[in-house]
């Protein structure tokens, strides 16, 4: 053996960051040596050693003393040694080896003497890496091997190693035992303490981390240990407090005039604008004095100031609404919230005191806390003085103490206004045909209620058909009612300002008592008397309505409350002041929105103009305009515009539209819906013999349409002739020309008529259009519902005839005659009979056998549903049943919506509203002339389903969805 041999088991000490060392002793060997060498650097080392090399089985051991684990789950065996070539050796006969084996075995004794070989795990088999042939020992050649094995023990306290040879020439040098740790760090703010590798090679050692001082936790700070004591990616961490900042791992105070405010924030900041910290560690900066900061600012923003005053508040007041207008202020005090925290009102008193304006005020969009520069306060009193006060604000407003210096005020007062609707009805006294309704002043008359109007209808009926009555007190009667039958009542007030609105609906029923029940004791004898008192008192106060409508024209409509059951039209004439009247019922045009084009004609009072009309929110539309021609007298004044108050009052598709007046510059104007075919006698005659009879009784159904509304009204139009109907592009006829005194003057057709003319005519003055005008108002002035009907029947023959003068050219006084002695207009050419019977009975003398606008309506509807009957014509009469079934007994089913138009064709339709040049369109898309067009005149904001029956084998119905106009 030529290496020196040592005896002791050298224990080397690793790198401490990484290792934990522990004692090695030799505590068991046999054929070990313990010997002394010298290593390279010639200091002597001890080392164990053994050559058994010729001799075969050899099992020979050396074990370590207990070597306590510490914690270590994992530890790691070192041993340096030196193994000899068994080549090297000569003499040796394959009993040499080379390698030898690591064994351990773990316990919680630290002093057992012996352990049973069986004991002990086998860790591995150790070969050298480089062996050697032959030492020279004078030149100290030694190899030495280093090799290192790892094994788990977890179950005891320690545990001890063991060397086994098995026949090789080998000299342990060293043997260094070691566990592995991931050291302590921080990282992302959180401190990782030195930690225990796992015991496998490839277990994780989760590790949660602590804040670092000064700081928080962000997200839980967590690593991981790997098996080699390396860390892993960091997860979560901390982040400094509010007031510090990370500074290489450590958090660190802000210092003075720094400040951070959460603890997300990067680092400290510098404080804002008009604002400072005096200390470390300032988690916020204070405002500069005369500086402020809102609880919402953050403390990054600027310190802020209030805004000063609103600028340049301006008002314009409107009845009993004011528009306020402003500027924002002309410092915002280094913001961008100003708002209008507050406005106030302050009424009549006159105080510098904003008072709180009373809660029925309106303020649109609001009265605190607006962004915009505007507002309108509408529900004021009337004629009132209002101080108004606009304040501006901002976030630090509230904070600084700022007040009204803030503020600017204006002083309105208001103008006059309608009064607030009636908040509720009372009904008394119900019978089958009456009620009593008792209602209380409105809550804001806003001036003197110099009347009310009680507007009513079946609730079956809907709006369709209604009733007003008008009253001075705050109750009336009404009458002529149906029993059992549920109505709707509104009710407004009017003052010297017009009509407020109408109150919500309220129902009452009638019942199917006879009397009113007006308590205990009342007879019916006395009741009866009662009842024939009133009524004798009602036929009074009509007979005086009567007289005094014909010699008044004092406020006169205020009695209209006396005729239950008609819708009543106002008599313009009745105003004291006819520009009250033209207020209530028309509406005031700025001439800036009127765009006139060409003069159409001449009227009795100036030009009539077509041109456009632009109302705001409105799309623009055609319309006539009347002027009336400069110098005009007060009383030409007056009847120029009292047609605009009397057309203002109807609605109706069948009736001129009025869209307003021009009353505040000159010259004034009344403007109407404009009808591009002008007037219908003029149109007809232009287009002589260019209609199907169904389109002429179109036409006519839509005149009666419209007369049977004013008759219901309770208005006579007393001009009733084709020249005052008017034809839009649609081929709809309106009735229009409407006035009162005028009639009688303006007409180029009236004439006076005289008793010498007629020999029994009165002549009490005025015009009459005579080839129109019923026998007793020629001669008497009667002008009713009935005389119109006679003039209906003259227009029904001027249609038929395309636009033929009625009795040609007879004069005046023949004509007269003429009907006097029983003379009427025979029938024009191809006129059906059923069409001519029907002038007839409008000629009737006595103006009761006259039919009806209504009863005339059915009959025309009932023509059109049965196109056939209008197929005779001349040579025999038809037979009186099938007249009176015509007028008298069927009801018409399509009230609603009124049939304004007849049947047509395909082709006739599109003439009709002149598209004919779409009839190929129409046709490609399989509309042929057997398809059926109807046009209907609905009412304006309805909703209307439209039905189909049709009889077809069995009865068909066609329901189509519902329109809305
Ligand atoms: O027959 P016209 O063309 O129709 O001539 C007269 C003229 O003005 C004098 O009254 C025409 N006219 C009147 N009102 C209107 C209107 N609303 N739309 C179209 N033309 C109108 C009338």
């Amino acid at each position: 053996i030529t290496f020196a041999l040592v005896n002791v088991l050298a224990i080397a000490i690793g790198d401490i960051s990484k290792y934990r060392n522990a004692n090695l002793n030799v505590c068991l060997h046999f054929q070990w040596e313990e010997v002394s060498i010298m290593d390279e650097k010639n200091i002597p080392i001890r080392t164990y050693q053994v050559c058994n090399v010729l001799e075969p089985s050899q099992n020979n051991w050396l074990r370590t003393d207990w070597i306590p684990r510490s914690g270590a789950q994992r530890v790691y065996v070192e041993v340096k040694f030196t193994l000899r070539d068994c080549n090297s050796l000569p003499g040796v006969t394959g009993t040499c080896k080379e390698t030898f084996n690591l064994y351990y075995h773990e316990s919680n004794d630290d002093r057992e003497s012996y352990i049973k070989e069986s004991s002990f795990i086998k860790v591995d088999t150790v070969a050298a890496d480089e062996s050697f042939t032959q030492v020279d020992v004078g030149d100290r050649i030694m190899k030495l091997n280093t090799e290192v094995r790892d094994v788990k023990v977890t179950t005891r306290k320690g545990f001890y190693l063991a060397f086994q040879d098995v026949g090789a020439c080998i000299a342990l040098v060293s043997v260094r035992v070691f566990y592995k740790t991931c050291p302590l760090t921080i990282r992302n703010l959180a401190t990782f303490p030195d930690t225990v590798t796992g015991a496998d090679t490839s277990s994780l050692v989760e590790v949660r981390g602590s804040c670092v001082n000064q700081s928080e936790e962000r997200e839980e700070p967590k690593m991981y240990c790997g098996a080699d004591g390396e860390w892993l990616v960091p997860i979560g961490g901390c982040l400094c407090n509010p007031g510090y900042e990370d500074k290489g791992g450590a958090c660190k105070a802000c210092t003075a005039g720094f400040y951070k405010a959460k603890s997300s924030d990067v680092g400290c900041s510098k404080c804002p604008p008009h604002s400072h910290s005096l200390r470390d560690g300032a988690t916020v900066c204070d405002c500069h004095s005369g500086y402020y900061r809102a609880d919402t600012d953050p403390p990054a923003m600027a310190c802020t100031q209030p805004p000063s005053a609103p600028q340049q508040l301006i008002s314009v007041v409107n009845k009993t609404s004011v528009v306020l207008e402003w500027s924002p202020p002309r410092r915002l005090g280094g913001r961008s919230d100003t708002k209008y925290p507050r406005l106030g009102s302050d009424s009549g008193s006159g105080s510098q005191l904003c008072l709180p304006c009373g809660s029925d005020v309106v303020f649109s969009p609001g009265q605190t806390d607006l962004k915009a520069t505007r507002v309108v306060v509408s529900e004021l009193r009337a004629h009132t003085h209002y101080t108004f006060i606009v304040q501006a604000g901002n976030g630090v407003s509230q904070i600084s103490g700022a007040g009204t210096a803030q503020s600017v005020s204006v002083t309105v007062t208001t103008n006059q206004a309608a009064p607030s609707p009636v908040s509720s009805i009372q009904a008394t006294d119900v019978t089958r045909h009456s009620l009593s309704l008792s209602w209380q002043q409105p809550d804001r008359p806003n001036g003197v209620i110099l009347e009310y109007e009680v507007k009513f209808y079946e609730k079956d009926q809907r709006e369709r058909s209604y009733r007003i009555m008008r009253t001075f007190s705050r109750s009336v009667d009404v009458t002529g009612l149906n029993p059992l039958t549920v109505y709707v009542f509104h009710v407004r007030a009017r003052t010297a300002a017009g009509y407020g609105e109408f109150s919500a609906s309220f129902e009452f029923s009638t019942n199917s008592d006879p009397f009113p029940l007006i308590g205990e004791g009342v007879n019916s004898a006395f009741l009866l008397l009662s009842v024939s008192g009133v009524g004798i008192l009602l036929l009074i106060s009509a007979a005086v309505f009567i007289i005094s409508r014909r010699y008044t024209h004092t406020n006169m409509h205020t009695l209209l409350s006396i005729e239950p059951g008609v819708k009543i039209y106002v008599d313009p004439f009745t105003y004291e002041d006819p520009d009250q009247a033209i207020h209530e019922f028309a509406k005031e045009i700025d001439v800036s929105s009127i765009h006139i084009e060409r003069v159409i004609g001449m009227g009795e009072f100036g030009e009539v103009c077509s041109g456009r009309l632009r109302l705001q929110g409105k799309r623009e539309i055609y319309v006539a305009i009347k002027s009336l021609k400069a110098g005009y007298s007060d009383k030409q004044r007056r009847d120029f515009l009292s047609e605009a108050s009397i057309m203002g009052q109807f609605d109706h598709p069948n009736i001129i539209r009025l869209e307003g007046v021009v009353t505040r510059c000159k010259p004034l104007m009344i403007i109407t819906e404009y009808m591009e075919n002008g007037s219908l006698d003029a149109f007809l005659r232009k287009h002589d013999g260019q209609f199907t009879v169904i389109q002429l009784v179109g036409m006519l159904r839509g005149i009666a349409s419209g007369m049977k509304y004013l008759s219901d009204m309770s208005y006579v139009h007393r001009d009733l002739a084709a020249r005052n109907i008017l034809v839009n592009s649609n081929l709809v006829c309106k009735v229009s020309d409407f006035g009162l005194s005028r009639v009688l003057e303006d007409d180029p057709e009236a004439a006076y008529t005289t008793r010498e003319a007629t020999g029994t005519y009165l002549s009490p003055g005025g015009k009459i259009p005579i080839r129109w005008t019923a026998p007793e108002a020629i001669a008497y002035r009667k002008f009713t519902t009935a005389s119109d009907v006679w003039s209906y029947g003259i227009v029904m023959w001027e249609v038929v005839s395309y636009g033929e003068r009625p009795y040609w050219d007879m004069n005046n006084q023949d004509v007269i005659k003429a009907i006097e002695e029983g003379y009427r207009l025979p029938a024009p050419m191809d006129c059906p009979v059923v069409l001519h019977q029907l002038m007839l009975d409008c000629w009737e003398r006595e103006r009761a056998e006259r039919p009806t606008f209504s009863q005339i309506l059915n009959m025309l509807d009932k023509l059109i549903r049965n196109p056939g009957t209008l197929r005779r014509t001349g040579g025999e009469r038809p037979t009186a049943t099938m007249l009176e079934s015509g007028v008298g007994s069927e009801v018409c089913v399509s009230v609603v919506p009124e049939v304004c138009m007849p049947e047509w064709s395909v082709c006739e339709w599109l003439q009709s509203i002149g598209l004919e040049r779409y009839r190929d369109t129409l046709a490609a898309a399989g509309y042929t002339n057997s398809t059926v067009f109807r046009t209907f005149c609905l009412s304006p904001r309805t909703h209307t389903t439209f039905l189909v029956n049709g009889i077809l084998g069995k009865d068909e119905r066609l329901q189509f969805p519902g329109v809305n106009t």
